[in-house]
C-alpha cells in the first residue's frame, strides 16, 4: 500500500527546474573525478527524525502525522514505520538507513519483551533489506531517553543502569549484526554532566571506556567486523558532554586502546557547537585516519543548540566535500541526522528536506571537485610550506637537526624575513570564482 501518495519517483532535472519535487543537482549518474555522484555520496536516511519525530519541543507538542495510518505505539505501528521509510527511501533513490533500537519499536517496560520486538521488526526490516537493496549504515543504542539514563549509561553512578546500558548494546549490535550494518555507533547521550560537585569524571570515564571495550569485544564475537563510531558533540543534552570534539575523542579512544576500532562519525552541528568550523572536525578526524561516515546537517549561528536543520549552506556542504574527497571518500555515509522545521509539517516537507539536503551536498561535491581540480588552492597550500623542502627546513624535517644548530643558524641570521602572506582573500576570491564563475 502507498503511503505517501501523490509523491513521485523524485528524478534529476537540473538547476533550471522549477519543479520542487525534483533534483536540482543531485545527479547520481553523473561523473565526478572519476566517480558517479551516487558513490561519492552514500546517503543514509535517519529514521528517528524522519520516520518518528512529530515536532514536540519543550513548548507545545507534535504538529507532524507520523502514524503512517496505524494506531500509534503498537507493533502495527512499528511495521508501518518500516513500510514508510522504505517508501521514501526507494522514492528519493536512498542506498541506507540509520536506527536506534528505540526507532524501530516502542519501548516496553521490561527489557525481555523490548528485545522480543527487537527480533520480529528486524526480521520485517530485512525483508525490506532484500526486496529493495537498502542496507542498514548504522545502528545504535537510545540510552539517553529513558529515565534510567538520567545521569548517563557508561556514565552512570548506578551498576544497575551500567548492566541496562551493557543490555541494549549488546541486543542494538545483534541486530545491526544481522542486518548488515557496516557500523555501530556511540553517541554520548547523556555522557557528561552538569556539576563537579557530584562527578567523578575520571570514575565516570574509565567507565565508559569499559563499556565501550565489551562491545568491541562482544561485537567481534558475533563476527561483527564493522568500525565502531564515537560522534562527538560538546554540549545538550548535559552542560559538558565527555565527547566534546574530534580531537577530544581521538584522545579518549587513544588513552583507552580503542582507536583500532573506532571511528568518528562527525556531525556539522556538533562541530560548530563546540566552537569549530564542521570543516575543522572532518579535517582532525581525516588527519588521524578516523574520519568515518558524517551526520549531514547544519546549524544556525544564531542560536547556541543543536538545531539539525537540513544542510543549505552551500559554502559549507562544499568544504566538507573538499574534505572528503582529499581524504579519499568515506567508509560510513552522508546520513541526514535531520528534521523539517517544525511548520514544515507535512509529508511533502519530508521530501523536499531531503531534496534540499541532497542537492546542497551534490552541489558541494561539484564545486569541491572544481576547486581540487582547478588546482590553485592546493598550489598555493604546497608552496606554503616550501621551505622545509631543502635546506635546514628539510634538516628538521628530517630529524636530523639540533636546538644548538638552529640557534648557531639564526644567530648567522640575524633576523628572518617575514613568512610570506596567507593570501586569504585572494584564496577565498578563487573559491567564490570558482562557485559562481
Ligand atoms: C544527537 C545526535 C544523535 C546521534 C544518534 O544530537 O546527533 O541523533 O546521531 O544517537
Ligand atoms: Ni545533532
Ligand atoms: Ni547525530
Amino acid at each position: 500500500m502507498e503511503i505517501f501518495k501523490g509523491i513521485p519517483e523524485i528524478k534529476y532535472e537540473g538547476s533550471q527546474s522549477k519543479k520542487p519535487l525534483a533534483f536540482k543537482y543531485y545527479n547520481p549518474d553523473k561523473v565526478v573525478m572519476g566517480k558517479p555522484m551516487r558513490e561519492h555520496l552514500p546517503f543514509a536516511m535517519a529514521w528517528w527524525h524522519n520516520i518518528c519525530a512529530t515536532g514536540v519541543d519543550m513548548f507545545g507538542p507534535g504538529v507532524a502525522d507520523k502514524s503512517f495510518g496505524a494506531v500509534e505505539g503498537a507493533m502495527e505501528h512499528a511495521k508501518a514505520k518500516v513500510d514508510a521509510g522504505f517508501e521514501f527511501m526507494q522514492k528519493l533513490g536512498i542506498g541506507y538507513f540509520c536506527f536506534h533500537d528505540v526507532d524501530i519499536v516502542p519501548e516496553a517496560d521490561d527489557i525481555k519483551e523490548t528485545n522480543r520486538r527487537l527480533d520480529e521488526i528486524s526480521d520485517y526490516i530485512l525483508e525490506k533489506m532484500k526486496q529493495t537493496g537498502i542496507k542498514c549504515l548504522w545502528g545504535t543504542a537510545n540510552m539517553f531517553s529513558n529515565p534510567r539514563f538520567m545521569n548517563g549509561a557508561g556514565s552512570s553512578n548506578s551498576a544497575d543502569v551500567f548492566c541496562f546500558a551493557a543490555a541494549q548494546v549488546k541486543k542494538a549490535l545483534d541486530i545491526t549484526k544481522k542486518l548488515g550494518g557496516k557500523a555501530f555507533l556511540f553517541w554520548g547521550g547523556r555522557e557528561g554532566y552538569e556539576t563537579l560537585l557530584n562527578t567523578d569524571v575520571k570514575f565516570e570515564q574509565e567507565n565508559i571506556a569499559r563499556l565501550m571495550k565489551m562491545a568491541v569485544t562482544y561485537g567481534r564475537s558475533i563476527g561483527f567486523t564493522g568500525d565502531f563510531y564515537i560522534e562527538p558533540k560538546p554540549k545538550e543534552p548535559m552542560k559538558h558532554q565527555y565527547d566534546y570534539d574530534a580531537a577530544t575523542s581521538i584522545g579518549f579512544l587513544r588513552q583507552y586502546g580503542l582507536d583500532q576500532d573506532f571511528k568518528l562519525n562527525i556531525e556539522a552541528n556538533h562541530a560548530t557547537l563546540a566552537g569549530h568550523t564542521f570543516q575543522h572536525d572532518l579535517r582532525i578526524s581525516a588527519m588521524n585516519g578516523m574520519l568515518g561516515s558524517i551526520d549531514a546537517n547544519q546549524g544556525d549561528y544564531l542560536l547556541g543548540w543543536d538545531t539539525d536543520e537540513f544542510p543549505f549552506n552551500v559554502y559549507e556542504t562544499t568544504m566538507c566535500m573538499y574534505e572528503v574527497l582529499k581524504a579519499g571518500g568515506l567508509t560510513g555515509g552522508f546520513n541526514f541526522d535531520a528534521k523539517t522545521r517544525r511548520p514544515s509539517y507535512t509529508h511533502e516537507d519530508m521530501f523536499l528536506a531531503y531534496i534540499l539536503g541532497m542537492d546542497s551536498l551534490a552541489q558541494g561535491l561539484l564545486y569541491a571537485a572544481k576547486i581540487i581540480e582547478d588546482g590553485r588552492v592546493d598550489k598555493f597550500l604546497a608552496e606554503r610550506y616550501a621551505s622545509y623542502n631543502t635546506g635546514i627546513g628539510k634538516k628538521i624535517i628530517d630529524g636530523k637537526a639540533t636546538l644548538e644548530e638552529l640557534a648557531a643558524y639564526a644567530d648567522e641570521l640575524g633576523k628572518p624575513e617575514l613568512p610570506g602572506s596567507g593570501r586569504q582573500e585572494y584564496l577565498e576570491s578563487i573559491v567564490n570564482s570558482l562557485m559562481f564563475g
